[in-house]
Parts: C-alpha cells; structure tokens; sequence
C-alpha cells in the first residue's frame, strides 16, 4: 500500500486527514505516533521537522506531506474519490479553502490554545491569552450561525475541505466553549457533522482515548 498516514487517533487534525481519507474509502497505513515515545518522535521529525502531525507519505508518488488541508487537497488530486474535497469552480473553491483557513484558525487554534493551557504546571497558566481565545470561539460561532443554512455544509455547497475542518474543531470546541442557545444552526450542523460516516468512524476509533483529553481544573 502506498499510502501511510502518520498520526494520533485523538489529535484534531489527524482527525482532518482521517475523514479525508475514510469519506472515500482510501487505503492507507495508519502509523500511530506516540509523541512521547523518542524513537517515535524522531521518526516523525525525519519526515518533518516541524515535529506536528497528520504527515501522509505516499511511497509511490515519492511524495511526503504535511499539513492537513494540504493533505486533503492531495487526496482530492492525486486520490480522487466519489467525495470531492476542493470544487472544480474556480470560486467556490476559493470559498471552501477561505472556510477551510477560518475553521483552523478562528476555531480550532483558540480551541487549542484552551486545551493546552490545561496542561501547563500551577504558575505557567496563560488565563489572559485562554480568555481571548474563548472569546475568539464565541464570535466565531456566531459568524457560522449566520453563515449556516439549514441541511447545509460550512462551504454552501458539497461536504469539502471546509467540513473536515469543521468537524475536529467544532467537537473539541464545544468542549470548551459550548454552543451558545440561540445558535441552533450551527448546533444542527454539528449534530449532522456527527451523523457522516466518515467522522462517525473517527469519532469510534478515538473513543478509546478519550480519557486523555485534558480536564478543566
Ligand atoms: N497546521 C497543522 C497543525 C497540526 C497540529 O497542531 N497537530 C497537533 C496535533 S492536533 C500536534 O502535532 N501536536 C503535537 C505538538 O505540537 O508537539 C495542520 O493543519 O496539520
């Protein structure tokens, strides 16, 4: 097989990657990186140096890729599948991959930026900084309730790019910072997120590791 996904079941965007990956059916290696492992690690940092997962190598095109809208954008070229990820209209696809920045950085960064100062040591903790960021998630659902129709994807269009990075960043997001009660469209588009065969199988496969995410203390 020719296609090997290095990654951890529990890591958001891994997560991108695997719907990716899983909406057509793909075959590929799962090579499940254990950052905590120096071997592992090493490993990872020999294929990218930047030391961050998902990375796809792909033995048969030579190729090794980082980044997860990049890897999907990949798939949707070299991999095509029955799910397009990437429109072929010139600006609708400018569109998905504008939905696509938007989901990772006004999303899924300060959603991250939470998590991670859970498990920063007593005296390290950066209150200010996890304000702005839940502050950032809260405008940010309200700019997708406003952009969400009913039955729709985060594009307008077709499930794309722009839902894989939904999908990760709106599950961990609500963990910490839930929806809102008027924001019932976007809660629906999550419910629907939900009910994709594809992140419903991501979703299974990171059951066993839930317990890892890190708790409010
Ligand atoms: N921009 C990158 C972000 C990847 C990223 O932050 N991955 C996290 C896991 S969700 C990671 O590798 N964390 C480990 C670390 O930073 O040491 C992408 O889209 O792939």
């Amino acid at each position: 097989m020719s296609l090997t996904l290095h990654f951890h079941p529990l890591a958001s965007f891994c997560w991108k990657a695997l719907i990716a990956l899983y909406e057509n059916g793909t075959p590929f290696t799962p090579n499940l990186v254990d950052l905590g492992n120096p071997a592992e690690r090493a490993a990872l940092l020999k294929l990218w140096p930047i030391g961050k997962f998902p990375v796809l190598q792909d033995d048969t095109r030579g190729e090794v890729v980082p980044e997860s809208s990049i890897i999907v954008e990949y798939l949707d070229r070299h991999y095509p599948g029955p799910t397009r990820f990437i429109p072929d209209d010139a600006g609708r696809a400018l569109r998905t991959r504008l939905r696509d920045r938007f989901y990772d950085l006004y999303v899924h960064l300060p959603m991250q930026k939470i998590m991670l100062d859970r498990l920063r040591p007593e005296g390290s903790k950066d209150p200010h900084g996890a304000e702005e960021a839940r502050a950032q998630l809260r405008t940010s659902y309200a700019i997708i309730e406003q952009q969400m129709t009913d039955g729709g994807w985060a594009a307008g269009g077709d499930f794309s790019l722009a839902d894989c990075a939904a999908a990760p960043s709106l599950f961990y997001g609500s963990m910490v910072v839930p929806f809102g009660d008027g924001q019932k469209k976007l809660a629906a588009y999550f419910e629907r997120l939900k009910t994709r065969p594809s992140f419903a199988r991501v979703l299974k496969e990171a059951e066993p590791y839930f317990n890892m995410v890190p708790k409010e203390r």
